[in-house]
């Protein structure tokens, strides 16, 4: 496995808009012919708890042989940068994971998750490490994705680019790089 990129999250205290919606990391990613495997390495930095948003798993989501499909949060991907996929969370039964700083989470880039906003007085870090195959990150190496805001990779460029795999307006099956 090689390191693709690495992100902090940082909560904000009572900050509202704080929340990541349900999503699968392999979502956020290019449709290519290389092995889209990987580990997302999830290190807690504070204590996580279900004031501050912690975590929220899906159990046995990373087993689905589909992607789901993700929609855009707002109708222009320029300007809505997260993706989501609707759940029923009454008969899908979601779980909280709250951990503890320094408690490291790893998990399948299948693995339906979701965190709440912050509602807590302090901040609630995080430091992510995504980890791919060696041939997957050359192949958005050659493709111009660096995950930096520099890339000159847009949600419309995206939308043309012919490894797209039929990303439209509004939604997508899971195409759709995305700069996190
Ligand atoms: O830190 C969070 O609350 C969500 C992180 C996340 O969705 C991710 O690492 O893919």
């Amino acid at each position: 496995m090689a390191i693709d990129f690495d992100q902090i999250f940082a909560k904000a205290p009572h900050s509202g808009g704080s929340a990541f919606q349900w999503h699968q990391d392999q979502a956020y990613w290019p449709r290519m012919d290389a092995d889209a495997s990987a580990a997302t390495c999830w290190l807690a930095v504070s204590d996580t708890t279900l004031e501050n948003g912690c975590l929220r798993y899906l159990p046995g989501s990373h087993k689905e042989e589909e992607l789901r499909p993700h929609f855009t949060m707002g109708s222009c991907r320029e300007s809505a940068t997260t993706l989501f996929t609707p759940i029923d969370e009454d008969r899908e039964h979601p779980a909280h994971v709250p951990v503890s700083w320094g408690d490291l989470i790893v998990h399948h880039e299948r693995c339906l998750h979701a965190s709440a906003p912050n509602r807590s007085d302090g901040w609630r870090y995080v430091y992510v490490l995504s980890l791919h195959k060696a041939a997957w990150v050359a192949a958005e190496r050659a493709a111009g994705i660096t995950y930096s805001y520099n890339d000159p990779i847009s949600w419309s460029s995206w939308n043309r680019w012919p490894m797209a795999g039929g990303a439209e307006e509004g939604g997508t099956q899971g195409g759709g790089q995305e700069r996190r």
